[in-house]
């Protein structure tokens, strides 16, 4: 998949018109094909920002200029992606963007794919394969903290922790390595009980990075919390005073959200998948079974679920039934209405669920709410230091690395031969070079790139 031949360009800013676009070009002809985008005049000296007109040299019929643009050149290995590359940044029109890649094109640049631009950075040995996945969340974060997490990531926070790893995983390996080689001088470079605490060590450190891996995850994919209740609870209402907009539908009507309506709100820094449903009653047409099965479908992906009870009517079998579908989720109860007078009392609920009493109608107590649904996410404190590992893949490497040296300590326990502690620890070292990038398939890398926008 990688042909570092080549030299590759695409539009780097968003679909769209904007005041500038930028067009990158990268690999080992970017200068010339610049040079032959630009008028003649202009002389690119690396790293300076120089005005220059782009020139269509071979599509018009005389050479016409096309736009103005300010053209920077940043000389390998010290660029993006540690090749030459020309950045041009014009002005932002999709079509005046187009044609300059269309020109690019034409003197012999391909089209980069998604992630190509990372992917030779990573490949070039600019940035390891942690910190290339951090440019994609960071691209895509949609919230302050996603992105202040993809961030640290790119500044290379979990690159350290996982090369000091690394390093005294290498150092122990080396001295059983020592102690297997000369077998006969009677003589161990590495005593059983020195083995067991290093490899302790290095279990800790792993698990501390494991602890935060749930919140992390969190931060990073985003949750959905589905609304539940019964027709006319004032369901509706609240979604839209969350979501801050009048996005669904309201009504005094019952039944008229038959269809899940989804809004993504920032709840405190988490990007949650915020869910209005026409409740899961038993529904009579149609239309309305589709919408209830959906908000079934909802319900079973969901992180947790607002279940809101209007607390100027008496609970009805319907409330009951909705409380008794979810008992087994995370809750809240929102009792709502708070603005009217109250005919029941929240003591008729058992159980230690969560009960905010609310107005979603003036918005008084909403604030509660969300303070309530994020302490249910993550916990109260866990957003204040951001947790570091938050992919999948990285998640799936450490708990790998932290099972290899659960067996290495056990072997060591044991006093197993250094063999049997190598190999564990061996697959240890391998689990932590594939988190970096350092021993890695062409599929994971085609897996990580292919979720990239063309341009980055
Ligand atoms: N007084 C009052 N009325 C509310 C409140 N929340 C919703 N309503 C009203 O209750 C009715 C039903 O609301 P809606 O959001 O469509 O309920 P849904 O069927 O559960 O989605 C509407 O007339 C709302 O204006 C509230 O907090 N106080
Ligand atoms: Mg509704």
């Amino acid at each position: 998949m990688f042909r570092p031949d080549d030299t590759i360009v695409a539009v780097a800013t968003p679909q769209g018109k904007g005041s500038l676009g930028i067009v990158r070009i990268s690999g080992p002809e970017a200068l010339a094909l610049a040079k032959g985008l630009l008028d003649h005049s202009a002389q690119l000296k690396p790293r300076y920002a120089t005005l220059a007109k782009i020139i269509d040299h071979i599509q018009a019929q005389e050479p016409s200029g096309i736009d103005q643009v300010i053209a920077t050149f940043f000389p390998r290995p010290r660029s993006y992606t540690g090749e030459d590359v020309v950045e041009l940044s014009a002005h932002g029109s999709p079509v005046l963007l187009e044609r300059i890649v269309g020109l690019a094109l034409l003197q012999g640049a391909r089209l980069a794919e998604p992630g190509e631009f990372t992917l030779r950075a990573f490949m070039n040995g600019r940035l390891d394969l942690v910190q290339a996945e951090a440019v994609g969340d960071l691209v895509n974060a949609v919230t302050p903290l996603q992105a202040r997490m993809a961030f640290d990531q790119l500044e290379g926070t979990m690159t350290g922790l996982i090369a000091s790893l690394d390093v005294r995983l290498f150092d122990l390996i080396a001295r059983l390595e020592a102690s297997l080689d000369f077998p006969d001088e009677g003589y161990h470079f590495i005593k059983t009980r020195e083995v067991v605490q290093s490899v302790e060590e290095l279990l800790k450190q792993v698990r501390e990075l494991l602890s935060g891996a749930a919140s992390g995850r969190l931060i990073r994919e985003g949750c959905q919390i589905v609304i539940l209740g019964k027709p006319n609870v004032g369901k509706s209402t609240l979604f839209n005073y969350l979501v801050g907009s009048d996005r669904a539908i309201v009504t005094s009507e019952a039944g008229t959200t038959r269809d899940l309506i989804t809004e993504v709100i920032d709840l405190d820094g988490l990007a949650v998948t915020l869910v209005d449903t026409a409740g899961i009653r038993t529904a009579e047409g149609s239309v309305e079974a589709e919408g209830v099965s959906r908000a079934r479908q909802a319900i079973g992906v969901a992180a947790a679920v607002v279940v809101v009870l209007d607390q100027s009517r008496v609970l009805g079998p319907e409330d009951w039934a909705v409380l008794e579908e979810t008992a087994k989720m995370p809750r809240v109860m929102v009792l709502n209405k708070a603005d009217c007078s109250r005919s029941w009392s929240s003591d008729s609920l058992v159980g230690g669920d969560r009960v905010v009493s609310l107005s979603a109608l003036t918005g008084d107590g909403v604030c509660v709410l969300r303070e309530t649904l994020r302490e249910i996410l993550v916990g109260i404190d866990l957003l204040r230091d951001t947790p570091r590992i938050a992919n999948i893949r990285h998640i799936n490497l450490l708990e790998r690395a932290a099972t290899a040296l659960e067996s290495a300590k056990s072997a060591a326990n044991e006093a197993a031969g250094e063999e049997f502690i190598l190999a564990d620890l061996d697959r240890a070292r391998t689990a932590l070079e594939e988190l970096t990038g350092k021993r890695t398939s062409d599929d994971v890398l085609q897996h990580i790139f292919e979720r990239f926008c063309i341009g980055k």
